[in-house]
Formats: C-alpha cells, structure tokens, sequence
C-alpha cells in the first residue's frame, strides 16, 4: 500500500504493542465499505436499518457509560507543563504513553487493527493535513470514511516521505476507569484508548482538527477553530461567507443548514452549508480571511432535528448515514425526542433497554429513546444546502466571524464589537450552559473562550496572544459579533423562536459590515435598535425584543468581575490588549452608571 518507510515502521510497531490477529489497510473503495459494512453487522457492532426507508443506513449504540466526550480523562502531553495552560489537564509524555501502553498492551487479541489514511481538507491541498488512524473498531471505520477522506489517494500523496499525524485508537474494555484521550503535539501524535464515542474515537475530528491543529497554526501563523462556516446568498446573488463558534450542542449545525423562515422568504435569500463544526482560517493574498472546512461530513445532535426545526439536516440523513444512540425501533427505523412523527410503537433505548412510547421511570419522569447526545454520522454532499465552494481548497473569504453561548440572561441577542481586539475580547469571554455533548452538570454557566475551552491543544493564554496577533496579518479583517439564541424571560421561555428565524439577525450582521444596518451603542458594543431587525411574520409578543436587546450595565459589571477572575487563572499570561479591552469596557461601563446617576 505504501512506501513510506516511517508509516510503515510505526504501523508494525503500534501492531507489536496491540497484539491483532490481522491488520488490514483500507483503501477507501466501495467494495471495501461493503465488505466492512457485513463484517460489522455479523460482529454486531451494527445494525442495518429498513433499507427501504432508510437505504445504506446503519445503527449502532455505544456502551451506556461512553455517550460524550470525556474531557476529565483528556490531556495534552508536552515536555512542558506551561504549554499545556491552565485550563488543559496535562501529563508527561513518558507518562502518557506508559499509562495507555499499559491498557493497550494485547489490546487487539482475537481483533483486527484497522489502518486508515485520511486527509483533513480536500486530497493534496497546500492546506490540509494528514493522518493515519489505527484502530480495533469497524464503527470508527466507517465514520471515518463518512467524516474524512480516506485511503489510497491520501497514500500517493503521502508519498515515500511525506509527514502525518500518527492516531492511535484502541477499544480495549471500554471501561471509564481505563480510558484516556492522549495528545502529543511535539511527537503530531494523538492515542485514545477504552472509548468508542465520537470526539473521544473519530480522532480526525476534535483530537486532530482542533487540539493538534491549533498547535500547529500558532506556529505557522493560522487558526483552527470550532466555527460552522456558511453563505448567504443576497437576493442579487452576492454570496457572503460567515464562521460562528458556539459550544458543543449550541447550534452551529443547525445555523449552517438554515432554511429561510416563511417571513423572509419573499426577499429570495438562500444559505449554502461549508461546514458545520470546524474552521482552518488563513489570511488570504487579497488580505481576507479565508476558511476552509476540514471535513467531509457531519456528526450533529439527533435529538430537536425535525423538520421544522431543521429540515435540511432531515434530507440528509435519509441514505448512507450512521445513527448512534437514537432509539431503535423494532421495525428497524429510528426516532429521537423532538423528530419527526410518531415514535415506533415498541424499540430498544439508547441503553439497549426495550422502550414504549409514554414509559416513565419511577420518579414519574419520561423514559428517554434517544440519548440527549445521540447523533447522525452523514456524507457532506448529501446536504441539499452543500456549497459548490465547500471543497475549493481556497475555502471562502470570510465578512464576520460570530461568537456565542448558551445565556440564559445577561448577553442579547446579538451585538458588534467595536474592532479585532474587542473582538477577540468577546471571543475570549464566552460562556456557556453545558449541554449533553460533555460529562459534567447539566445546566451549570462555565467560561467557554472561542468554544475552544475543551479542544484548545496549548496554553489558552498564548491562543489569546495569537489571536490579537493575527489581527495584525489580516489587513481587512472580519468584523466580529456575539449572539444569543437561549436568553430565557420570568418564565424560562426561550424569548427568541431562534433555527430558521436565525437569518434576520445574520441580516443584520451583514448589513452592519457593509456599514449599514441601524444600531445603537451600548457599553458592551453595538446593539441593534428595536426596528433594525426585519421582523416580518414573526410575531413577537410586545416588548420582547427589548428584553432581547437589553444590556444592563449592572450586570455587565458582576459579569466584568468574573471575566477578571477567569483571567488570573492564566496568571499573567493574557495580551495587555485583552486587559486594556477589560479596562475600557470597565470605563464604559462606568460612564453609563455616571449618566444615570
Ligand atoms: P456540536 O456538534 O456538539 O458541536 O453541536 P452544534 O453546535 O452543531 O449544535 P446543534 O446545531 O446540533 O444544536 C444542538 C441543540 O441546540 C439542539 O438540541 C437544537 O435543537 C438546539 N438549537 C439549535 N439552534 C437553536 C436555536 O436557534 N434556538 C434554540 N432555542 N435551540 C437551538
Ligand atoms: C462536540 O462535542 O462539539 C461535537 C461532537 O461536535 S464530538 O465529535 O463528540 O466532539
Ligand atoms: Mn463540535
């Protein structure tokens, strides 16, 4: 399959540790999908769906206690403590290959390891990277296939000599006690072991495309980042190209699929879909920034999708998808919570526990079919809405890069920064209700910078300083927004309908970087004003949208102070510009308090 000596050495040396009985080299054929597709099915790693209604579609349930990402159990291991940061757990090297040699050793008996080539970024591009993944598991195989690009063609551009990130997977006894997520950025070496979820297995995805790759844009002068990307076509046909980084479970696949809501439809706008989860940003020879997707397909969140909510991720799934965790029915098609239709009148839940429609448990709470985390693995091209630029390894110049969380109070609904450093201030200062994507409580406000906090590879502190630099090398840069979609009122209802009706606020966000759009300036940057939103057949109880667009400077101020808190855990490693952006924003603050005194 290859010459290349090095890859060669590695796949016999990673073999000796793991002891399999075979290993096999895919090289990304049809025939070879087939082949795997029957060898997991008699394995009962998978279970095939009702090929009519769902063709070339499988199911597959992971073990219970491995739903989501386990970031308790994921270090980045450098020579230097510091280079991990303060919000990274860390490990030695030496100890981080000793600790999952240990759960590795024989690993692999009586199983066949699995040697996958793959490409983040289109085949060849100057831009993308590769990888090689060995691993035990025929269900991480075929992800991968979906997720990337895979086999010989990465090889004849690997070529004799060429340099890859080396991906260790093994599933040994998919035991919580014995499982460890391992990156290496000095070696380009990730080793996962003891889980088969998402994030934690399909290691070209998180574990490659943002922890490895964040390293190594800091040193060659980019930015890999958790952002959907998508375009907005005008309805002269102008196509305008944006990234958001909104935390795991906080909608940017359902942001890049959006569909028009009926209101705006007249006006003939149309959203093209470049990606869904991740973004290489380089500065382009126009002075731009330009973003590329480094995937080939999407692993979203099953449960909410319908097809009200997101009608394009629906048309998606229809063929050649993977579900994980959503509810089996006995007549082998699948539901989730908040789907389209009626549930299967009988099935088996996320737990591999038989489930009815209406089951509660003993707190009389509902059974759930669908874990909260459970997901559709689907091909790119697939997506209706796929933009014809989602492969150009260009990418796409990038108008406005938008950062968000999950708020119940406090942040509106959307507001521009006032340039870069403000920007990267915002970023910097994201926070989140976590969501099922990650273990941990439910609910609980955590600052989460860029969306980066569980995937950042080095010292957040130094990404801060990278990204104020970076503003430096964009001679037209993005301009920068916050929005949010979750902000609740008295009764904890979400006072945004959100999804589709997303777009009048991207409309906003447009016009505001051709310098239009109506705004007024607040403390915290500039707000629209009551009227500047289209709000065309929506209709909005009175006096929502300014609880929507309120800022109040007195929370504001709380908000101020845990920012600085967040702040010292960095221990002087943050850019003075980022302070100086918290000691205007501290002025603002007080030249408001002042005037209404
Ligand atoms: P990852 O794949 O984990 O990175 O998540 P994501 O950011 O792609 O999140 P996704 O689009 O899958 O949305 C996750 C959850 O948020 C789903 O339950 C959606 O129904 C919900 N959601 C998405 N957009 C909106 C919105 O505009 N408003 C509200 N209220 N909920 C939304
Ligand atoms: C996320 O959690 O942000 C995801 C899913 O996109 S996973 O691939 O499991 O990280
Ligand atoms: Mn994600």
């Amino acid at each position: 399959m290859t010459d290349n000596a090095k890859l060669k050495k590695w796949v016999a040396d990673m073999a000796e540790l793991c002891s399999p009985d075979k290993v096999v080299w895919l090289d990304g054929s049809e025939e070879e999908r087939k082949r795997l597709e029957a060898e997991g099915v008699a394995a009962g790693e998978l279970t095939p769906l009702d090929q009519k209604k769902f063709p070339g579609c499988y199911y597959h349930r992971t073990d219970p206690r491995d739903v989501a990402r386990t970031e308790h159990l994921t270090f980045i291991c450098t020579q230097d403590q510091e280079d991990a940061g303060p919000t990274n757990l860390w490990m030695s090297p030496a100890e981080g290959y000793q600790r999952a040699s240990d759960i590795l050793e024989g690993s692999m008996t009586g199983r066949t390891m699995y040697v996958i080539p793959f490409s983040m970024g289109p085949v060849g591009s100057a831009f993308s990277k590769i990888g090689v993944q060995l691993t035990d598991s025929i269900y991480v195989c075929l992800n991968m296939r979906i997720m990337t690009r895979i086999g010989k063609p990465v090889l004849d551009v690997l070529r004799y000599d060429g340099e890859f990130t080396k991906c260790l997977h093994g599933k040994a006894e998919l035991d919580p006690e014995r499982r460890l997520i391992l990156h290496f950025p000095e070696d380009n070496t990730i080793w996962s072991v003891g889980s088969g979820y998402g994030g934690n297995a399909l290691l070209g995805k998180k574990c490659l495309s943002l922890r490895i790759a964040s390293w190594q844009a800091r040193q060659e002068g980019w930015l890999a980042e958790h952002m959907l990307i998508l375009g907005i076509e005008d309805p002269k046909g102008r196509v305008e190209y944006v990234t958001a980084a909104f935390p795991s479970a906080c909608g940017k696949t359902n942001l890049a699929m959006l569909i028009p809501p009926d209101g705006l439809k007249a006006k003939g706008y149309k959203v093209w879909t470049v990606g869904d989860d991740i973004a290489w940003l380089r500065v382009g020879a126009d002075g731009r920034l330009w973003a590329v997707n480094p995937e080939a397909g999407f692993f979203g969140v099953a449960p909410g999708t319908n097809s009200k909510s997101n009608p394009t991720a629906l048309a998606t799934v229809h063929k050649n998808t993977i579900f994980t965790n959503v509810l089996l029915g006995d007549d082998k098609t699948v539901w989730w919570e908040d789907g389209e239709g009626a549930p299967p009148a009988s099935g088996t839940d996320w737990q591999g526990k038989p489930w009815k429609p209406g089951m509660k448990d003993e707190a009389g709470k509902p059974v759930l079919g669908a874990h909260p985390n459970s997901r559709f693995t689907a091909p790119f091209h697939q997506c209706p809405s796929a933009s014809p630029k989602a492969d150009d390894p260009k990418g796409v110049p990038i108008s406005a890069i938008i950062f968000g969380g999950r708020r119940a109070r406090l942040a509106p609904l959307v507001y521009q920064t006032f340039d870069w450093d403000h920007g990267v201030y915002a970023g910097a200062t994201v926070a989140s209700e976590r969501t099922a994507a990650q273990y941990g409580k439910q609910g609980e406000v955590r600052r989460d910078p860029m969306a980066m906090l569980p995937f950042c590879g080095y010292n957040m502190g130094e990404y801060f300083s990278h990204w104020i630099q970076m503003g430096k090398r964009i001679p037209n840069p993005p301009k920068v927004f916050h929005v949010n979609w979750f902000r609740r009122d008295e009764n904890n209802k979400f006072l945004w309908p959100g999804y589709g009706e997303n777009l009048r606020v991207l409309e906003w966000i447009l016009a505001r970087t051709r310098g239009e759009g109506k705004a007024s300036q607040t403390p915290i940057g500039w707000v629209p004003t009551p009227d500047a939103l289209d709000l065309t057949g929506l209709n909005l109880p009175a006096g929502t949208m300014d609880k929507l667009l309120a800022v109040d400077p007195a929370e504001w101020k709380a908000e101020l102070e845990d920012h600085e808190k967040f702040f010292a855990k960095f221990q002087g490693n943050v850019s003075p510009s980022l302070t100086r952006q918290g000691t205007l924003l501290a002025e603002r603050l007080e030249a408001v308090a002042t005037a209404n005194r």
